[in-house]
């Protein structure tokens, strides 16, 4: 399997992340792109190729304008508006006050385009989403052009950002882009697989409406796990999209043996919906030494639960997400690619 990669990773590696009441150095690291490579390396995986120029109409038809238009600006008003520090939002749009209209002060917009506020955006951070949505186009390529996987090893993630909104550490949603892509090149419908720990809110409400893009989700249990307001069971998805989105919340604790069961349940609704082409959100924060996730996977989970994903048959694309173990992100993000090679 070929793995797509892009040294811009790099450009974005904010100092700070708002935690438990103190700047803590983000989770969201660069290093744990470098244990990834090292372990794909060590394991005999084809040396990465880097990605074409970042395709901005399938973005466009993901995002919306003015979104990506504060993702390319944000940080140069900020600096014009003297702020010295990182933009980190430091208020919300929240109950009631909400009339849809973007303030145009920067503080505002910040405030306005925010989902959480762990999430801090620097000079380099719109650099190196851009690098990381163009991995998963150009992996994407691949697998359209007939490779039966390929491996997207994007950062930042993406899965947390909605058509307008960037946090929880992403800002372009790249598995969502991916998915349109499939649909632009003649798959009639798409299923995206979501393991990542966290509820992949941001690729559910792109896709909500939508009857042409399943969405299957495992994840933390709302009610104790970040993004805390959505991943609930009885989201389904709305108009076209009715019975196109699938929740599987899971409450601390949880071991390979129930999460399994429900990866099964997930695996057999994506049989049924018959897709052209499979994505996974590949986050490995469902590890049992995760430092801010509480289910408990072990390392040879991973490579069972990629066997699982390889039964499907499915022309596959992996699109990295979480995962903040740093020392073992590589074997658990490999094994998953392993366990699928090796079925
Ligand atoms: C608030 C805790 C906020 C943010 C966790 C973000 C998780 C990101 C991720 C992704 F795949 F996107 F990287 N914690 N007190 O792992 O889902
Ligand atoms: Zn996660």
């Amino acid at each position: 399997m070929k793995t797509v990669h892009s040294e811009d990773h790099r450009l974005h590696f904010p100092q700070g992340e708002l935690y438990g009441g103190e700047l803590v150095t983000p989770f969201e690291r660069p290093s744990r792109v470098e244990h990834v490579l090292n372990r794909l390396r060590d394991r005999g995986f084809p040396a990465p190729v880097a990605p074409d120029a970042l395709d901005m109409g399938p973005v466009r038809r993901i995002h919306a304008p003015d979104f990506l238009e504060f993702l390319e600006t944000g940080w140069s008003e900020w600096e014009a508006a003297g702020f010295k520090g990182e933009m980190i939002a430091a208020c919300f749009p929240a109950r009631r006050m909400h009339t849809g209209r973007p303030p145009v002060n920067i503080d505002g917009k910040l405030a306005y385009y925010a989902l959480a506020n762990e999430t801090a955006i620097t000079g380099g951070t719109w650099g190196a989403a851009q690098a990381a949505c163009a991995v998963a186009q150009s992996a994407q390529r691949l697998v359209a052009g007939g490779e039966r996987a390929a491996f997207a090893l994007c950062r930042p993630p993406g899965h947390h950002a909605t058509a307008d909104m960037f946090g929880g550490y992403c800002f372009l949603n790249n598995a969502a882009v991916a998915a349109e892509m499939f649909r632009l090149d003649g798959a009639k419908r798409v299923a995206i697989l979501d393991v990542d720990f966290h509820h992949g809110n941001g690729t559910q409400d792109i896709f909500y409406n939508r009857g042409d893009v399943l969405f299957v989700s495992l994840h933390g249990a709302p009610e104790h796990a970040f993004p805390y307001f959505l991943g609930y069971a009885d989201e389904t998805g709305a108009g076209e999209g009715e019975g196109a989105n699938l929740n599987y919340p899971m409450p601390p604790g949880t071991a390979y043996d129930r999460w399994s069961e429900a990866l099964d349940h997930g695996i057999g609704k994506i049989r049924n919906f018959a897709p052209d082409a499979l994505v996974i959100s590949l986050g490995v924060d469902a590890y049992k030494d995760d430092p801010i996730s509480f289910f408990k996977l072990t390392s040879p989970d991973f490579m069972d639960c990629g066997r699982r994903i390889a039964a499907l048959g499915l022309p596959t694309l992996f699109c990295m997400e979480g995962g903040y173990a740093i020392a073992e992100i590589g074997v658990n993000a490999v094994n998953v690619l392993e366990g699928f090679e090796g079925a």
